[in-house]
């Protein structure tokens, strides 16, 4: 391990030019590792050009903004991917062996491997908390504001610490990062929890209309009129899929929502048992055991999916 964290030093040390990417829809723990990692380099080696690539996210606003990729310096350029298991989904890059060198950061299974080096530590609870970890072994020099970002990044990944891989290391590594630079955590979750009305007016209207079946196989559609209804954010399931944890007749849960403009259905799965990645990966998606997701171009898909969850909770009773 010792022997890894020194080779990812070595490489961002090497080279002057960095390009930091993450997956398409970012989230905070995406957000925050790269912008996080960012930080940190700037801060070790104040003299390096550091980017960090993908669209925007207005939701997270408070992680930071983005920068431009340097169509020219990508041949001289070191491309460290964090949070990412497959190249399509990597925002902003097609082809990221036009790099000169890449590594992976990752605590997602592995799905292709387009890296010269890669951590992939499926037992992490977030990217976040790896590089607290990087950094801690390394000579890269944390910042106030990279912790914060790492902070945030990692609580969300864990909802508040309530998930799987949640585990004492990660209490150890936050309890550092907390002490050594003074987080004022309580400032930190207002941007993170900080949320609209209309969104816990959608999360009314998901649970009022959720159909459960007796396995425990919980879903809703949601069509492209219902979605302007509450202000045309497609997003708006993923802010609320995780709100339906814990609940007795519910085993797995899945959002289906319409987005007319993409031609897609997108498609935001939890589970609290069943393993769930493996059967979104047989069409086109993916992600952890317990939370995945996919985009789907055939309606149809929809009816075959529903079938299968609702196969899989039964055999899980
Ligand atoms: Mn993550």
């Amino acid at each position: 391990m010792k022997e890894l964290y020194r080779e990812i030093y070595k490489k961002i040390k090497e080279f002057d030019k960095i390009v930091i990417a993450r997956h398409i829809g970012a989230d905070p723990d995406a957000l925050g590792s790269t912008l996080g990692l960012k930080e940190i380099i700037l801060n070790t080696f104040p003299n390096k050009k550091v980017s960090c690539i993908g669209v925007y996210s207005s939701v997270f606003k408070y992680m930071g903004k983005m920068d431009k990729l340097n169509e020219d310096e990508i041949k001289d350029s070191l491309l460290i991917v964090c949070d990412t298991p497959n190249v399509i989904r990597i925002d902003g890059i097609d082809d990221p062996r036009k790099f000169k060198y890449v590594i992976k950061i990752d605590h997602h299974p592995e799905v292709d491997h387009f890296e010269d080096l890669k951590w992939v530590d499926v037992k992490s609870s977030s990217v976040c908390q790896m590089l607290i970890e990087l950094t801690n072994e390394t000579r890269l020099k944390m910042s106030k504001i990279a912790a914060e970002k790492l902070y945030m990044g990692l609580v969300s990944d864990t909802n508040r610490f309530l998930y799987e891989y949640t585990t004492p290391k990660t209490f150890e590594l936050v309890a550092g990062l907390v002490r050594e630079n003074k987080l004022d955590i309580v400032s930190l979750y207002n941007n993170l929890y900080q949320r609209p009305l209309i969104d816990i007016r959608f999360q009314g209207y998901v649970a009022q209309n959720l159909k459960v079946s007796e396995s425990g196989f919980a879903y809703i559609f949601i069509d492209d009129k219902t979605i302007e209804k509450f202000g045309g954010d497609t997003g708006l399931s993923g802010n609320v899929i995780g709100s339906f944890n814990n609940i007795n007749e519910i085993l797995v849960w899945v959002i289906f929502t319409e987005d007319k403009k993409q031609g897609l259905i997108k498609v935001n799965a939890r589970s609290r048992g069943p393993v769930i990645n493996t059967i979104l990966e047989n069409y086109g998606g993916g992600g952890h055991a317990m939370a995945s997701g996919a985009r789907l171009t055939k309606k149809e898909d929809v009816d075959k999916l529903i079938e299968d969850f609702d196969k899989l909770c039964k055999e899980y009773k």
